[in-house]
């Protein structure tokens, strides 16, 4: 028997961003209670909460400094007790954001570890002296010379005790040291206590960076002098499998009905079959990023268009690679990622919606399970940002201050790029209706709602049978109902053409044809038996049924069947 997460659909919730109950202007826990039948209602399986754990909300939760509680932004843990039987009582599912590479600076983990080189948790992040022979603090003495995320040095120098401690992301997310077994051992008591109360999996935040190479070695010096990565001394280190096998047996054994994602930065496909194969026992499926990488230039302020070519050929190659052993997870959008509509499709009023449709009908027929980010449903947008002043994350902020500063870009440059990329296009408040505050909040919001709420909005799409909204819902539902979808084989036709996405689906004696027009004219694609599918079922489509040569209208998507 397939295990059931094979013909599911993901929903992921960016809490802080999708309703607030309580008035602050942050989204929170009883927002979410009170929006359950709108998820109820688009069909989908499992919600994935992005973290709402205590966090002094440096990188909006992704740090913790309590692992086992909410935090009071959110609720408590009665509230989410209430959520997640809200959840179950219709039948979805609940994933929480496991964020263990690192934890918050606050942690008490970590200030025990910080308070002196004796301390018996000090090995539980990493602590380094200075480079040899160079004064603490001083400039390069660094103990590896790899960048951190979110700008600077990876390394935080603590004049306490003279060290370093080590940090991929910003200054307030050590990382944890998963060398040390007790650091192991407290994370899987953490996560039973989690399944215990009766969540039903975890999506793993970074997972391919919690085993580091004990030497630490420099990352390859770049020819513009600022701090280069160091990725190949922690993504997908020499223990990570031996990590997650050991998670799996203490955490995992006896409880079948688990899901479990690991995002995974920089993983390769060889990697992903060993980290999804069943029988290694380790995650059931991983995030790549090849997909959303391939619109990023040698020279990261720089846009480059994706072609559709390349984006064929990169997910033709996960189907490919995993199609005999592991699965895929399929995303266009996440908390990270800006709009799909706005960097694949067309968000302009002529377009949008048939765009995010069609975005939407490639995406969930592939071979995978795919993952809808709130507001995807709505076809939402970027956000018109101006200035900096404009952006929350400290991505945004520490990549911008690192590039006008350091490297002299200038400010529009920076910000032409962060416009079109950056997080906080995904980070906008969930349009519910056309109220001031679209229906998020009755209080300021944190970040600003896109105005364009007064046009794109939940509300109004309940009541057009030809909304996102709706398309999405028979989607997933075509998910739920046809085997070839979640089950068939997956094979790319046209691989070479710049317009059309167009694959087959077969599974015995069905076979599905999905068509995508990526442009804004129409195309006739060459597909030599379109005769022959024009006459097959047309299961679905966001536009007008094609004519016999299968000559496709701007951004249509078509899913045909025949048996
Ligand atoms: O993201 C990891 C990650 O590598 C990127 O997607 C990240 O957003 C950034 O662009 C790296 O330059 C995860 C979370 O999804 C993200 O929100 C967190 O900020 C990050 O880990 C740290 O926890």
């Amino acid at each position: 028997m397939d295990p059931w997460w094979k013909s599911a659909v993901v929903y992921q919730i960016y809490p802080r961003s999708f309703a607030d109950a309580d008035g602050d202007g942050v989204g929170d826990l009883r927002g979410i209670i009170g929006h359950l039948d709108h998820l109820a209602g688009l069909g989908v399986d499992v919600l994935w909460l992005s973290p709402v754990y205590p966090s002094p909300q440096d990188d909006n939760g992704y740090d913790i400094s309590d692992y086992q509680d909410i935090d009071p932004l959110f609720g408590d843990l009665d509230v989410f007790d209430e959520l997640l039987a809200g959840v179950h009582a219709r039948g979805m599912r609940l994933i929480m954001d496991l964020v263990v590479n690192h934890s918050s600076d606050e942690h008490p983990w970590f200030l025990e570890s910080r308070s002196g080189k004796a301390s018996p948790k000090r090995d539980w992040y990493w602590w380094r002296p200075p480079r040899e022979g160079m004064e603490p603090g001083a400039p390069g003495a660094e103990p590896t010379n790899w960048a951190a995320a979110f700008g600077g040095s990876a390394w935080e120098f603590d004049a306490r005790t003279g060290e370093y401690y080590l940090h991929l992301f910003s200054r307030k997310q050590p990382d944890l040291n998963w060398e040390n077994e007790q650091v192991r051992e407290a994370v899987y008591t953490m996560m039973r206590w989690w399944l215990d109360r009766g969540v039903d999996g975890f999506r793993m935040d970074v997972i391919n960076m919690i085993s580091k190479d004990p030497a630490l070695p420099d990352g390859r010096v770049s020819d513009r002098g600022v701090f280069p990565d160091g990725a190949a001394g922690y993504v997908n280190g020499p223990r990570v499998h031996e990590f997650l096998q050991e998670m799996h047996e203490r955490v995992f054994a006896g409880r079948d009905a688990v899901l479990t994602v690991g995002e995974m930065p920089g993983v390769t496909i060889e990697e992903a079959v060993l980290f999804t194969d069943p029988r290694r026992r380790e995650l059931d499926m991983v995030f790549q990023f090849d997909h959303v990488w391939a619109d990023r230039g040698e020279d990261p302020w720089q846009l480059v268009p994706l072609k559709l070519t390349r984006l064929k050929a990169i997910l033709g190659r996960w189907q490919a690679g995993l199609a005999e052993r592991g699965w895929n997870s399929l995303y266009w959008n996440n908390h990270d990622q800006p709009r799909a509509v706005s960097r694949y499709g067309d968000d302009g009023p002529a377009h949008r919606v048939a765009s995010a449709k069609m975005l939407g009908t490639v995406l969930h027929l592939h071979r995978g399970t795919p993952y809808v980010y709130q507001g995807e449903e709505l076809g939402m947008t970027n956000h018109p940002f101006e200035t900096i002043a404009d952006f929350r994350d400290i991505e945004a902020l520490g990549q911008y201050a690192e590039a006008t500063r350091k490297e002299g870009r200038t400010p529009e440059e920076v910000l032409t790029v962060l416009r079109a990329r950056g997080r906080d296009n995904a980070r906008t408040p969930m349009q519910w209706d056309t109220s001031p505050h679209a229906g998020f909040t009755t209080g300021r919001p944190w970040l600003a709602v896109n105005p364009n709420h007064d046009r794109i909005n939940a509300a109004a799409q309940y009541e057009d049978p030809d909304s996102v909204y709706h398309y999405y819902r028979r989607l997933i539902e075509l998910r739920h109902t046809e085997p070839a979808v979640a089950d068939g084989d997956f094979r790319m036709l046209l691989p070479h053409d710049e317009r059309v996405y167009a694959f087959t689906r077969r599974l015995g004696a069905t076979e599905l044809l999905v068509l995508g027009n990526f442009t804004g004219t129409p195309v006739k694609p060459d597909l030599p038996d379109a005769p022959a599918w024009s006459s097959a079922d047309l299961l679905l489509t966001n536009l007008a049924p094609p004519p016999p040569d299968l000559t496709l209208a701007p951004w249509q998507a078509v899913v045909y069947r025949r048996r």
